[in-house]
């Protein structure tokens, strides 16, 4: 039992009304978007300094074996909220902007688990997991339902989908904000709308090129992935995205102050197109990524110094990972690539966003609960899909049955209590090629897909053969063990067949 539970409620409150760590804490989950393991100075970075966040990892545990559920975002996005594999459902892959929702009102969520505490719920940030009914056939100047409201958040104010993908406009509470009337929005991820220039044919307009896709519709002097036309005065400004969205998250702590809150603050940054406000520009020396990296690193500090002021940093949890792991040129020239120097996204791991390599899905990882937490290092193997199981343990609520399937409660762990960690965790990558790892070994599945991605010079880890690597020795997966260790290999692909028959 939490020790928490064991004082007597009334001491706290005599003693300290505010601070004092209660069994609903606030938990903010700050979820950084293509930020890699070796992004931030805690963990290692050299050329690129995260004062907050390492500020933040100070106090609290920093993870080096967290895991998101998948190397890209709607997938990671969706099994953390869901608590289930996303490889067990279709549709869950990237999805395009005009997606309609992808976790159905009927299922339970994560924020549910917060909601059946008591706790005020909100989403603010980057969404990329669909809305309204069906796929193309949202009304962008209406209520677009299903969304967030539909799925346990009392609030949301998010991008529909990524940066780079139409529509580029705030979408809060369901309805696109700053829409005029006259001057409605349509999407479109077949063609282009009659007369509307694109980045294929007009790239005399664009003030950032894109470098591979990214040559549709143009907002803000960048090109796109769709097309969209109309909501002039709702377009968003790519500069003002991580003040605008960390406004919204400041504001939600704020008008939630005196109840427990839980609040999902889900970055664009270090996203492309890597638009950074003018006062980040030039602050990391390695252009777009890396000031966006800074900007991330400032919102998270906007978030701390909030809930300081507001004398709620004893009884907040605040949990920082990223959806996938990092990559350089995503689809826009935007210098990241010429200007990386000796920095490395994804620190010692093999690969980044879309693969199968440590790169893609080891990410970031923090918690931190100052008073009640102890600051230090955890190398326990930990994943996202267990958000949901973890905080119903914590909040002492009763999952309904068939809910978060894959979901697992590792409290003990994820508090640096003393627990394990996960006995094993399957990963997939963008081709949806599975792997299996238990801490120390990794089996990646045959399966197919390129080895390699050129436009993003990226190793994806695809291979038609088994491979096995020892993550204890070999961290960079240099070298492939499989042939000399079949019972290792033949236990890693029985328990991934037992995972997967799961299957409902
Ligand atoms: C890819 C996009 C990439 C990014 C990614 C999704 C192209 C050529 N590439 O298809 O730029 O948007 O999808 O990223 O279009 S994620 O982090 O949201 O998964
Ligand atoms: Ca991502």
């Amino acid at each position: 039992m939490p020790f928490w539970v064991l004082i007597p409620m009334g001491c706290i409150a005599q003693t300290n009304p505010v601070q004092s760590s209660s069994s609903k804490p606030n938990v903010v989950f700050i979820y950084a978007d293509d930020i890699g393991f070796g992004d931030l100075s805690c963990n290692g970075a050299k050329t690129i300094k995260t004062p907050n966040v390492d500020l933040l990892a100070s106090h609290g545990v920093r993870f080096t074996n967290m895991h998101s559920s998948a190397a890209t975002c709607t997938p990671s996005r969706y099994a953390l909220l869901t608590g289930e594999y996303a490889w067990r459902r279709e549709g869950t892959g990237i999805a395009t902007g005009d997606a309609g929702s992808i976790i159905r009102p009927e299922r339970y969520t994560l924020a549910d688990v917060f909601k059946n505490a008591g706790y005020q719920t909100g989403v603010v940030g980057k969404w990329h997991l669909g809305l309204g009914d069906k796929t193309a056939t949202q009304d962008w100047n209406g209520h677009i339902t299903p969304g967030p409201s539909d799925i346990g958040f009392d609030y949301s104010f998010i991008l529909a989908a990524t940066g780079d993908r139409v529509p580029c406009v705030y979408v809060e509470n369901e309805r696109v904000i700053n829409l005029d009337p006259n001057d409605p929005i349509s999407v479109s991820y077949e063609k282009n709308f009659e007369g509307e220039p694109t980045g294929k044919l007009n790239p005399e307009l664009l003030k950032m090129h894109p470098s591979h896709g990214h040559d549709m519709s143009i907002v803000n002097g960048i090109s796109r992935i769709g097309f969209m036309k109309g909501g002039k005065s709702a377009l968003w400004k790519d500069e003002e995205i991580a003040d605008v969205i960390t406004r919204k998250a400041l504001a939600f702590i704020e008008k939630n102050k005196d109840k427990p809150f839980f609040l999902y603050f889900a970055t664009q940054d270090a996203h492309v197109p890597r638009v950074p406000n003018p006062r980040f520009v030039g602050s990391s020396g390695m252009g777009a990524r890396g000031d966006a990296i800074i900007e991330f690193d400032w919102s998270v500090g906007e978030v701390m110094n909030t809930l300081k002021r507001l004398g709620l940093d004893k009884n907040t949890i605040i949990i920082l990972s990223s959806d996938n792991g990092p990559v350089v040129d995503d689809g826009y020239k935007d210098r990241a690539v010429e200007l990386l120097g000796n920095h490395k996204p994804a620190g010692e791991y093999r690969g980044g966003k879309y693969s199968s390599f440590e790169g893609g899905t080891r990410v970031p990882g923090i918690l931190s609960w100052p008073g009640t937490v102890k600051p230090g290092v955890s190398d326990k193997l930990l994943c996202q899909v267990d958000m949901p199981a973890t905080f119903a343990e914590l909040l002492k609520v009763k999952l309904p049955s068939g809910a978060a399937p894959d979901s697992e409660n590792h409290l003990d762990t994820w508090l640096s209590k003393g627990g394990k960690g996960r006995e094993y965790l399957v990963l997939q990558n963008v081709n949806n090629n599975l792997s299996i790892e238990d801490g120390k070994w990794k089996f990646i599945a045959p399966g197919k897909g390129a080895a390699y991605n050129q436009q993003t010079n990226t190793e994806l880890g695809n291979l038609n053969q088994d491979q096995l690597y020892n993550l204890s020795s070999d961290i960079g997966e240099k070298s492939n063990v499989a042939s000399q260790n079949p019972e290792i290999v033949g236990k890693l692909k029985a328990k991934l067949d037992q995972v997967k028959a799961l299957n409902k």
